[in-house]
């Protein structure tokens, strides 16, 4: 079964950001899909919740270096 969550994030500059935070979040197991837009800072990500929830993966998209909370 799986979630999903949306993200806001801050600090992604160029296209090379979007293929940073993309590929670390799809290295990470529990994870399925990973879409982000460059535009609106909105990451959405398919995963088990059972397996990885929220706060690892805004933790994960923090440790790259940008700013990450819930899509409000
Ligand atoms: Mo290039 Mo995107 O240094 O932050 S990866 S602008």
């Amino acid at each position: 079964e799986l979630g999903t969550t949306l993200l806001a994030v801050k600090g992604m500059t160029c296209a090379s950001c979007v293929g940073s935070v993309q590929r670390c979040l799809e290295s990470i197991s529990g994870i399925n899909e990973v879409q982000v837009n460059l535009v609106s800072g909105q990451v959405k990500v398919a995963h088990d919740p059972g397996a990885v929830g929220p706060r690892d993966i805004i933790r994960a998209v923090e440790n790259l270096g940008y700013e990450a909370s819930i899509w409000k």
